[in-house]
């Protein structure tokens, strides 16, 4: 017997920014296909995770301020949370920076060197850091040149600007693999789907010569290091394609999910990154001695009506905002019906609202509806046992019976369109199947009884068979179909069948809507609402939400800290308290129409106080005055900062007028 195990994996992503709509479509259409298999039978390990290392991440890390490790902590925190709200049932979740990964990288890399497919070499090349990745002049979408045509830059194919790089590199040999690839295409026509991607790869990469890939770079830091050559960071693409191995256990200790899973059934990618997938991670396995993965799906791109989704132009859609004002289902549902395979897909408010009204209120949630309040007016919410009896039936059974098994080869395909387009075939005869039998007609004739009884046994039938189908798709959606239903969760994917209607079986005494109908103008211009307001770049710039910054106090609210007004003010008097050796009492101009006396507890710090005068500081000049020592009002704070055992005031540019307000 073979064993039914099943390996897919989805990208690992960047976490370089916010996940839109978009780049939560694999994870999502992974997911679909993970439940499908697990409903079929087979033992999946669904994988999924962070690609943590390199050059971005490093710039990224930089511009928030924090460590790279705090930065992608906090990012792994923040996806993690995104995919639980998409209810993706990952059976692993690698991050690059995990010991084990990284461990594995560093000895594949050294034994791939000591074998010679890796060697040292000088590398002068166009590398674009947003995609981390090398790019020819042929490849670059737009070159700049100086006065003498000499290329000084360019746009990679992402709108990314490319910088001149030189540096000494380990390079891969890939020609030495070119013709063995070649040839795997020609015995494997199904590895690249969808069909007409392989030849593109052949053409635009591989006939015009497979060029030896830089391995390596020595301008940052941030990734696995050559043990042998620790100035050398390992290529992040390098380290990214072999976590489909060290996830299961390649190179350590228990290598028994990797001898269980390997090769891959699916890896499941966008079109953009095709290339690493179908030659330099082919190349890699065939250089370790290992087997192929058995398919390549790449799909198509979510784009906005005005091109591709980006903060500056205001038309980036996030899954939050969708799920919290429509619910889970309508968004895996849309994204996995409007994405055609192979080819792009556009998102627009209207599309997605409409596709809710019509084909999941009125197709599907109607049908249910209507369904369950007959079963309980003509039969007291007992579903009569499976039965044909009018010459609809056999029509029904039909269309049924070959959209189950259009959906199943449609699922294999993964073309999910095709998939639920059968679906709502089965859905739309159903619906007509209604007012073809005309139940509402037979119940008033006792002699058409059988007839009636017949018709809703195929209605609870189909509607079981819908609940079915859709379930790796929408789960809350199939769910609420069956326990309306009577049928609690007791799937049978493997055996569906329209007469499989189990007996005795009632459905609950009041159904409730499982899509409510929205009004059209209003969640567009809501969907529309929320896009702009993400238009601001800088306002929408991400920062991990949950990374622990170094604080010995709570956190506060920007509306905490904005009600302390900080003032610059100049010292014009000083002196020391008398009966104090702490205070001092200084006369500051902050602006106001008087000066101002403020008491600071620093005397010790400054014994020749004097030397203040002049300086402009920074005051807290909001703080309720307060009576010190009896006699003195003090109206405000002197901000300082303490440091191993000495103090400084916090002064400002002497040009900064008195009183400007600091924020
Ligand atoms: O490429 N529509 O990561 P990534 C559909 N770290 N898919 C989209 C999309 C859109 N608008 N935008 C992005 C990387 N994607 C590498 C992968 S794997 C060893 C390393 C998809 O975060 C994109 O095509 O840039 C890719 O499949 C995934 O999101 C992650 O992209």
């Amino acid at each position: 017997m073979t064993e039914k195990n099943f390996y897919i994996t989805t990208p690992i992503y960047y976490p370089s920014g916010k996940l839109h709509i978009g780049s939560a479509y694999t994870t999502i259409a992974c997911d679909v296909l993970a439940r499908y298999k697990r409903m079929m039978g087979f033992d999946v390990h669904y994988l999924t995770g962070l690609d943590e290392h390199g050059q971005k991440i490093q710039q990224k890390a930089q511009e928030a301020g924090i460590s790279p490790q705090a930065y992608v902590d906090g990012m792994a925190r923040d996806v993690k949370k995104l995919w639980s709200l998409l209810d993706i049932s990952y059976d692993q979740f690698i991050r690059t920076t995990d010991r084990y990964h990284e461990e594995a990288v560093a000895k594949v890399f050294e034994k791939l060197l000591a074998q010679g497919d890796i060697y040292l070499g000088e590398y002068t090349g166009w590398y674009s850091v947003s995609d981390e990745e090398f790019f020819t002049e042929s490849q670059l979408a737009e070159v700049y040149r100086d006065e003498n045509g000499n290329m000084i830059g360019g746009v990679a194919p992402s709108g990314h600007e490319v910088e001149k790089v030189s540096e000494e590199s380990y390079f891969f040999r890939m020609s030495k693999y070119a013709d063995r690839l070649v040839a795997y295409y020609k015995e494997h026509p199904e590895f690249i789907q969808p069909d007409g991607r392989m030849n593109e790869m052949l053409k635009n990469f591989i006939e015009p010569g497979l060029e030896d890939l830089a391995v390596s770079r020595t301008t940052y830091t941030w990734g696995v290091k050559v043990p042998s050559n620790p100035k050398h960071v390992i290529y992040v693409w390098i380290d990214a394609l072999m976590n489909y191995i060290t996830a299961i256990g390649y190179g350590q200790e228990d290598q028994a999910n990797f001898d269980k899973f390997w090769p891959a059934d699916i890896h499941m990618i966008g079109k953009d990154i095709l290339r690493f997938h179908s030659i330099y991670w082919p190349i890699m396995l065939m250089a370790l001695d290992l087997p192929l993965p058995k398919r390549l799906v790449a799909h198509g791109w979510f784009v906005m009506q005005d091109g591709k989704m980006s903060k500056s132009k205001g038309n980036v859609v996030y899954p939050e905002m969708l799920v919290e004002r429509f619910g889970l289902d309508p968004l895996r549902y849309y994204l996995m019906r409007s994405l055609p395979v192979g080819s792009d897909g556009t998102f627009t408010p209207e599309d997605y609202v409409g596709r809710i009204n019509y084909e999941l209120a009125n197709d599907l949630g109607n049908l249910l509806n209507r369904t369950v309040a007959m079963i309980n007016k003509y039969f007291g919410g007992e579903v009569p046992a499976f039965a044909t009896a009018t010459e609809f039936d056999a029509d029904l059974a039909a269309v049924v019976a070959d959209n189950i098994a259009a959906y199943h080869k449609q699922m294999e395909a993964v073309d999910y369109p095709k998939a639920l387009d059968a679906v709502w075939t089965i859905i739309s005869r159903t619906n007509k199947y209604i007012d073809e039998t005309a139940p509402w007609v037979l119940a008033k004739d006792e002699a058409d009884r059988d007839k009636l009884a017949a018709v809703m046994a195929h209605l609870a039938a189909s509607l079981r068979v819908v609940a079915h189908l859709i379930q790796p798709f929408m789960m809350e959606t199939s769910n609420a179909i069956m326990e309306q239903l009577g049928l609690g969760s007791a799937f049978d994917l493997e055996n569906l069948e329209l007469s499989g209607l189990p007996t005795d079986i009632k459905v609950v005494a009041k159904g409730t809507p499982i899509f409510p109908r929205l009004d059209m103008e209003e969640e567009i211009a809501y969907i529309k609402g929320q896009m702009n307001a993400g238009k601001a770049p800088a306002e929408k710039e991400w920062v991990p939400e949950e990374v622990e910054l170094t604080s010995s106090k709570g956190q506060i609210k920007f509306d905490d800290f904005d009600k302390v007004e900080i003032r610059v003010a100049e010292v014009i008097e000083v002196e020391k308290v008398e009966g104090s050796d702490k205070l001092l009492r200084f006369r500051l101009d902050a602006g106001d129409a008087d000066h101002r006396q403020i008491l600071s507890g620093i005397a010790k710090f400054y014994p020749n106080e004097q030397e203040l005068v002049g300086k402009k500081l920074q005051i807290v000049a909001n703080l309720k005055p307060r009576k010190m020592m009896k006699k003195y009002v003090s109206q405000g704070m002197i901000l300082s900062a303490e440091h191993d055992g000495k103090l400084a005031v916090l002064t400002v540019d002497p040009s900064v007028p008195n009183g400007a307000i600091i924020g």
